[in-house]
């Protein structure tokens, strides 16, 4: 039976070690709770570390952690204490957490970090190799495992593999600097299925896969080698009713049963029916905006002072990573300011910010939750923010108001909360003025929509969503209608060349015998292609064919004096040894003067970007270009050209990283079918090209013709290769047969 595997960081799991003897207790955290279900179904397996190094654990303890999380469906994997400090502590929090975060000054480039960050992954895929069967689906979570796909991907070609990031990804501009781009990136593209918080961290990372690895991007879609690799947002939720719940039992809680620290809030509600309670929680951590909302909560005490005495702000910040050096720093500073805010403004019945710096249980984040009045979350970078989605799913009544960041993943489905710019003060002080005074039908009328928002898309429906599209990725290849040209096609296809007796073979040049070179004038052949030409052209009852968009003039510097039959200018001129080059086509190019000083526009406005001027077509190329910017220039050029173009004389043909315009009756279609008409007696047809100008001579080829499309994109051909290697060990197969 298939199953699901979860790969993370930690699994769900606290597992620590108390004088020899361990202790096993669920975690608590919104990921452990969303992927239940997942992990509760069938032979579901969880693979992560434990907590505890290697070092920690004698043989016979790693026998039991193994025991007990096996109990618990899940695989540990072994990390030493310099993993955990150079990969966890190092690459993933001191590289990619404040890269992500757009915290660039805090970015260390470490080869050291970078190396223990390849090895960890590694050690990862081996776990996770170890369980894998073929037919199971896999889901990794997080930055600290961009590596895993494709080493998984790698071992197992036919396996479903999700991945989701929880944290920002950064746009091109700050991940361009980081040294290890294009692994980052690769390693990711082993997924099927990549899921980001938001529409603009998906934008962010096809926007880096386009400009680093130059791959196509087709909308939310990346081809890469023989796969489609799909990209799309899923907005994190929480588990609504839980919360909702936990929270209508606190309330219907009598004075008895309540917490100390409910008591302690209490006495301050109780103060004067003014006092309100103002709530941050979050880790102690640079990217949640700590200092900027007390700072900013000192500005609003001095530009309002009516609320002094009246308004407290409540402030969990939860101990985190506490041996990096900036986490330190933050404490320090954290900790000075609250002081001094507290010294300068605090009265023998009030301070202005309680403090805590803990981790508090569950209960007690629930008496927080639904005893504040606002909730203010100011992070100046956060993936999604879980806490404003708690705090909302608390308020029973409906009442309370959420002022959040923009930055905060979050606040793009939170409309109806006081959306601020954590860095503008001004305005902060203002919403939390507003918040404070918002009539109750309002906080309703706003939070109403809200929690039906979060009860609807919870934490359940998330990763149920992710699955169906996850399943969804496996039909993406089909829409390739062509089957890879496998080693039993190859034998049969020799098979029947061997015994034919006429065989035609038709071959485009650019990007199919040859790769693409940034300026068209390099991409001449080499000698080992001429060998190779040279042998197929020799081979008995063979016609040999190079056709192409290129002009005759090149072709025939480049190949004249080897008597090879070509096609030239995408169906204009045919070139045989024993006619020389006779015109296929009457074709007018009175429309070149019209067009062409259109396209110099366009090439002035894109950097990059050249006309090609070939006899009867012009041709933009856009390869160097910025492709974002390509992509939308290609759209103004074919908005333009087609008001342009009223009768059919024209065409528009989009090629690999060119639109080529020339007159409508000629292409390579065409020219094919005048050679098959001509001879009638071929007993094999072989066609193999790459881009969309070879589709018609596909479209062409009777249906038993082979036909072979180089690169995995939609196409009429039958077969495809992947690479122009793949097409050189290809041909080299053909001659010596017959
Ligand atoms: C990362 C991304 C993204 C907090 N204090 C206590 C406590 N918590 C719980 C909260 C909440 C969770 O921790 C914090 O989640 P956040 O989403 O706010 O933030 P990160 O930890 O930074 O999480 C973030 C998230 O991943 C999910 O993808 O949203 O952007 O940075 O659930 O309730 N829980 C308990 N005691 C505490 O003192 N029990």
């Amino acid at each position: 039976m298939s199953k699901t595997i979860i790969v993370s960081n930690r699994l769900p799991l606290q597992v620590k070690l108390q004088d020899e003897q361990l202790q096993i207790t669920p975690s608590v955290g919104g990921l452990a709770t969303g992927m239940k279900s997942v992990h509760s179904e069938g032979n579901g397996l969880w693979i992560g570390w434990s907590g505890l190094t290697e070092e920690e654990l004698n043989d016979q303890l790693k026998e039991e952690v193994k025991v007990a999380v096996r109990k618990e469906k899940c695989a540990t994997v072994p990390l030493t204490g310099e993993d955990i400090d150079k990969f966890y502590f190092g690459f993933s929090n001191r590289t990619l957490w404040p890269l992500f975060h757009y915290f660039m000054e805090y970015t260390e480039f470490e080869k050291d970090y970078w190396d223990s960050y390849k090895t960890v992954n590694e050690k990862f895929a081996k776990v996770v190799l170890d369980h894998a069967e073929d037919g199971d689906t896999i889901w990794v979570h997080d930055y600290q495992l961009l590596l895993l796909p494709k080493l998984i991907r790698e071992s197992k070609p036919d396996i479903s593999i999700g991945f989701f990031l929880h944290i920002p990804f950064p746009s091109y501009e700050i991940f361009r600097t980081f040294p290890w781009r294009e692994e980052v990136l690769e390693g990711m593209l082993g997924s099927d299925l990549l899921g980001f918080h938001t529409y603009d961290y998906e934008r962010h990372f096809l926007s880096s896969v386009k400009r680093i690895l130059r791959l196509e991007v087709n909308f939310n879609e990346i081809v890469y080698k023989d796969r489609i690799i799909k990209v799309d947002s899923f907005p994190m939720g929480i588990d609504y009713d839980k919360f909702h719940e936990a929270a209508r039992e606190h309330l219907e809680k009598s004075p008895s049963e309540r917490s100390d620290l409910q008591r302690r809030l209490d006495d301050h509600i109780q103060t004067d029916e003014d006092t309100k309670l103002i709530l941050s929680i979050d880790r102690m951590d640079y990217t949640k905006g700590i200092p900027n909302r007390i700072r900013a909560f000192e500005y609003f005490l001095n530009k309002y002072p009516q609320f002094k005495q009246k308004v407290r702000l409540v402030m969990l910040a939860v101990p985190s990573r506490s041996n990096v050096p900036q986490y330190q720093l933050l404490k320090k500073e954290t900790d000075e300011l609250v002081g001094r805010i507290n010294g300068q403004f605090a009265t023998v019945s009030w301070t202005p910010i309680w403090y805590f710096y803990r981790s508090l249980p569950f209960h007690n984040l629930i008496d927080l939750y639904t005893s504040s009045d606002v909730a203010l979350i100011t992070p100046v970078r956060d993936g999604m923010n879980l806490v404003a989605k708690e705090y909302i799913a608390t308020r029973v009544k409906k009442d309370g108001v959420l002022i959040l960041s923009e930055m905060a993943g979050a606040a793009q489905e939170m409309n109806e909360a006081l959306l601020i710019n954590p860095n503008n003060f001004e305005d902060l002080a203002d919403s939390i003025k507003q918040a404070l005074e918002m009539p109750v039908k309002e906080q309703k009328k706003r939070n109403k929509v809200l929690q039906k928002r979060l009860r609807r898309y919870s934490i359940d429906k998330w990763a149920a969503e992710f699955f169906r599209s996850l399943k969804a990725t496996q039909n993406l290849g089909q829409v390739i209608v062509a089957q890879r040209m496998s080693q039993e096609t190859e034998q049969k296809m020799l098979g029947e060349f061997k015994s034919a007796n006429r065989s035609l073979m038709m071959l485009d040049y650019d990007g199919t015998l040859t790769g693409f070179r940034d300026n068209p004038e390099d991409a001449g052949p080499d000698e080992r292609l001429i060998a190779l030409l040279k042998k197929i052209h020799e081979i008995p009852g063979n016609d040999m064919v190079i056709i192409s968009g290129r002009d005759r003039k090149t072709l025939e510097k480049w190949f004249g004096k080897y008597g090879f039959t070509m096609i030239t200018d995408h169906g204009v001129w045919l070139h045989t040894a024993e006619k020389g080059w006779e015109s296929l086509e009457r074709i007018r190019t009175e429309w070149m003067e019209n067009i062409r000083p259109i396209l110099e526009t366009f090439v002035d406005r894109t950097p990059g970007t050249f006309i090609e001027e070939k006899n009867y077509s012009l041709a933009w190329h856009y390869r160097k270009a910025d492709p974002e910017l390509a992509e939308i220039r290609v759209m103004e050029l074919n908005t333009v050209l087609t008001s342009l173009i009223s009768n059919n004389e024209l065409s528009v043909l989009k090629g690999n990283k060119v639109t080529e315009i020339k007159s409508s009756n000629v292409n390579k279609g065409r020219a094919l079918s005048r050679l098959l008409s001509q001879n009638d007696t071929y007993d094999f047809l072989f066609a193999i090209g790459d881009d969309w100008t070879d589709e018609y001579m596909f479209e062409e080829m009777p249906e038993d013709a082979y036909t072979v499309k180089v690169g995995y994109q939609k196409t009429k051909a039958r077969y495809y290769v992947r690479t122009n290697e793949q097409v050189h060990q290809l041909l080299e197969k053909f001659p010596g047969i017959r």
